[in-house]
């Protein structure tokens, strides 16, 4: 995938109108300004008559906009990856892009709005919203505070009886596309580890699962998710076969939180070199469980169990699994 080029070095000065930068992209002047009114990149200054003009920087960015789509990547991804080697690069002090003329949205009122999009089956909408949050507040905080607040508040409401199962269903179903899609995006194979991710054995609740691998690929490991319910004499073979640095095992119940007890000690037992991580829903609310579990508690969530594999990893990039 090509690299921004430098967006620092390259001028603010409004200087382009709209045929010129359609000349110099070979975008159609209708696309750029569809990106403009959707997803607020390109942002233009206007003349005092109101017409737009571009800078050299908008110019880079159009065309990099361009060679994403042309790569086959959706333009909602193209404008989130761009957010996101905008957050990368700390020598660049370029501010996301957000529209400067007025206020992002709060991300509680997205979440709501996101929430009720999906309650409703409309898939169009919570797709807009979705690439909205993603153009406005940093990759991580969409995943942990949108995605996972929503999921969680439309399970319990299904668990209360208030949504039906066609409803939790709908939307589990658009948020595992969503995030898996992403999950392909990152796949990488120069990675700097291998990470096994897999649920218990009657675990259903794999969405945990979806956005750690999605944090942890995104970070430059390279991932196999095996999702749920993943029974015990298969994810031993898998290990054989892949050899990964670590597995990271997930369960979300008491009862599936005892299968993984033992899933972590047969693991151990067969391949006594190889760290073996937990968590899940269950481990967080009920903290005594995790004295019950061989292996090492990777966190409460997506974020410190980026941190957590990086330390126990390192940079280490060699399988150190022996069978
Ligand atoms: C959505 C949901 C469902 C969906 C799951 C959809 C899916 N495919 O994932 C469906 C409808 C299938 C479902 C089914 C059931 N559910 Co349910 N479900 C939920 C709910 C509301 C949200 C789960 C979720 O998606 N969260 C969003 C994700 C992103 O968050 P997360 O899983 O917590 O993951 C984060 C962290 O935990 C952590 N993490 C997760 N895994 C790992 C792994 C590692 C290594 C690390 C470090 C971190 C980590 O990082 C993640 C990202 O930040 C929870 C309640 C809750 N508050 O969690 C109940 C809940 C877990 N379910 C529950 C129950 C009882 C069930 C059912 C038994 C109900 C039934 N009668 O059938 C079945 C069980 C199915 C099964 N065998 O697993 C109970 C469990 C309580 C208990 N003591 O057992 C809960 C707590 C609801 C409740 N309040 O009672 N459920």
């Amino acid at each position: 995938m090509g690299n921004l080029p430098s967006l620092s070095k390259l001028s603010t000065t409004p200087v382009f109108n709209t045929k010129a930068v359609a000349r110099e992209t070979e975008v159609p002047a209708d696309t750029f300004r569809a990106w403009e009114r959707r997803y607020k990149v390109p942002q233009p200054q206007r003349t005092a008559g109101g017409h737009r003009l571009y800078s050299e920087r908008d110019i880079a960015i159009i065309r990099w906009l361009r060679d994403r789509t042309a790569e086959g990547m959706n333009i909602s991804q193209a404008v989130m990856l761009l957010n996101q080697s905008l957050e990368e690069d700390i020598s660049e002090p370029l501010p996301k892009y957000v529209s400067s003329s007025r206020e992002p949205r709060g991300l509680s009122s997205l979440v709501h709005d996101f929430t009720n999009a999906l309650i409703n089956f409309d898939g169009a909408r919570a797709d807009q919203i979705l690439s909205e949050t993603f153009a406005m507040y940093p990759f991580d905080d969409v995943l942990i505070q949108m995605v996972q607040v929503a999921m969680v508040d439309i399970g319990e409401r299904w668990h209360h009886g208030e949504i039906n199962v066609a409803v939790e269903h709908y939307s589990t179903q658009f948020v595992r596309r969503k995030l898996s899609s992403l999950l392909n995006m990152f796949d990488t194979d120069e990675a700097r580890g291998k990470v096994l991710i897999a649920c218990a054995p009657d675990e259903l609740h794999d969405l945990g699962t979806l956005i750690i691998s999605l944090f942890l690929a995104r970070r430059g490991w390279k991932v196999v998710y095996l999702g749920p319910q993943m029974p015990l004499p298969d994810l031993i073979e898998a290990v054989r076969t892949l050899r990964p640095d670590l597995v990271c095992l997930s369960a979300s119940m008491p009862e599936t939180a005892a299968q993984l007890a033992e899933v972590a000690q047969a693991l151990q037992g067969s391949f006594p070199y190889l760290p073996v991580g937990y968590g899940g829903w269950v481990f967080n609310s009920i903290p005594e469980l995790r004295e019950t579990m061989p292996g090492t508690f990777l966190g409460q969530n997506a974020r410190e169990l980026s941190d957590a594999v990086t330390e126990l990893l390192g940079r280490k990039s060699t399988s150190t699994i022996e069978s």
